[in-house]
């Protein structure tokens, strides 16, 4: 981590270590993250990828000062041009003095080492701008991995005043659609050739796209991946019903630095942006993004109380009870969870 305000970390450092048993000031911690401080911000972060035992003080205290930052979620393919498209966003942003968190996400892969470093890499380009924060967040190893952390990592850079957060990820698999959930816009890039409007089609990205970017389009066969994706949209989607929002196309060509398309990708951007608010659109997501979460905390919650009850004398009790016709599974089931 550099001092000039960048905070740019790999990964969490390893969990149970000294760290996670130091007294954690955490008022006083949310205070300095506030002002900007990017080691704060840091440590904020770290807390809550470990699953820190300051989680819920640290969830407390952010919960005032969250719910301003835009989310903006970016996935695709590997190597369509997410880092370079955020990197390229983030200095139009920073052109508009707007503050900037970034969160890359790596779903899963423990042999991504070498690509996120090559994200942090790209990434110097904002070293010594303290307007800008950057973290890579791996989930490996991480119970419930990137749906879990995510969404607490992005309540400390929105209380860090972060007036936009991109998270960038591979969209394989769930990633995707957990990326959009969390967003409340999600580009999904593509890149001529590679068969990768047809990919998009079959993951059901179409379906989560707010906007499509046909990225490297300095590359031959950009206009017939706009082609594609166009008569993919005509096939059909929610976009199609009337008032609803119709993804726009548009390429880029974010390795350069000028003229690259990333002015207008901002400005539809920010056009979603309105469209949500004006429809009401917005807050439904941001609604169910919260009831998501309230159910998968408490389903933690849950589980781990049931793991108290394995094996104990109570449930022991309402087995002979069963064995013995007394009661029935179902009923004894009711009487556990009245229990805990
Ligand atoms: N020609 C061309 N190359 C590009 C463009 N955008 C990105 N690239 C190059 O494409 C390669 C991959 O770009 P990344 O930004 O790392 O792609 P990514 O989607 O983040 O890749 P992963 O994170 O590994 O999935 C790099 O070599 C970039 O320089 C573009 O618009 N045109
Ligand atoms: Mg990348």
């Amino acid at each position: 981590m550099s001092s000039e305000g960048i905070a740019v970390q790999t990964e969490a450092p390893t969990r149970g270590g000294r760290r996670g048993r130091r007294a954690t000031d955490v008022p006083a911690l949310v205070e300095r993250a506030r002002t900007g401080d990017a080691r704060a911000v840091a440590r904020l972060i770290s807390l809550v990828e470990d699953a820190s035992p300051a989680l819920r003080e640290v969830a407390a205290a952010l919960a005032p000062h969250t719910g301003s930052a835009q989310v903006i979620g970016l996935t695709g393919s590997p190597g369509v041009g997410k880092s370079t498209t955020t990197t390229a966003l983030v200095r139009a942003l920073r052109a508009r003095d707007l503050r900037v968190g970034v969160l890359a996400v790596d779903p899963s892969s423990p042999f991504s080492g070498g690509a996120l470093l090559g994200d942090r890499v790209r990434m110097q380009d904002h070293a010594g701008d303290g307007g800008v924060f950057i973290r890579s967040m791996a989930s490996r190893g991480h119970l419930g991995g990137l749906s879990w952390a995510t969404p607490q990592a992005l309540r400390v850079l929105d209380a860090a005043g972060c007036d936009v957060v991109l998270i960038e990820t591979v969209g394989v698999g769930q990633s995707e659609l957990e990326i959009a959930s969390l967003a409340d816009t999600t580009l999904v890039l593509v890149a001529p050739g590679m068969g990768d409007g047809i990919q998009a089609a079959k993951a059901g990205i179409l379906e989560v796209a707010d906007l499509f970017v046909v990225n490297k389009a300095d590359r031959d066969g950009a206009d017939q991946t706009v082609r594609d994706l166009r008569y993919m949209q005509s096939l059909g989607g929610r976009h199609s019903e009337p008032g609803h929002w119709r993804p726009p196309i548009l390429k880029t060509v974010a390795s350069r630095d000028t003229d690259n398309g990333i002015d207008e990708v901002l400005d539809r951007i920010e056009q979603h942006r309105q469209w949500l608010e004006s429809s009401g659109e917005g807050h439904m997501r941001r609604s169910e993004r919260a009831a998501r979460e309230i159910e998968a905390i408490a389903l933690a919650s849950l589980r781990e109380r049931m793991g108290d009850v394995h094996g104990s004398a109570a449930l022991g009790a309402l087995a002979d009870r069963v064995v013995a016709g007394e009661s029935d599974p179902y009923r004894a089931a009711d009487e556990l969870l009245a229990q805990l």
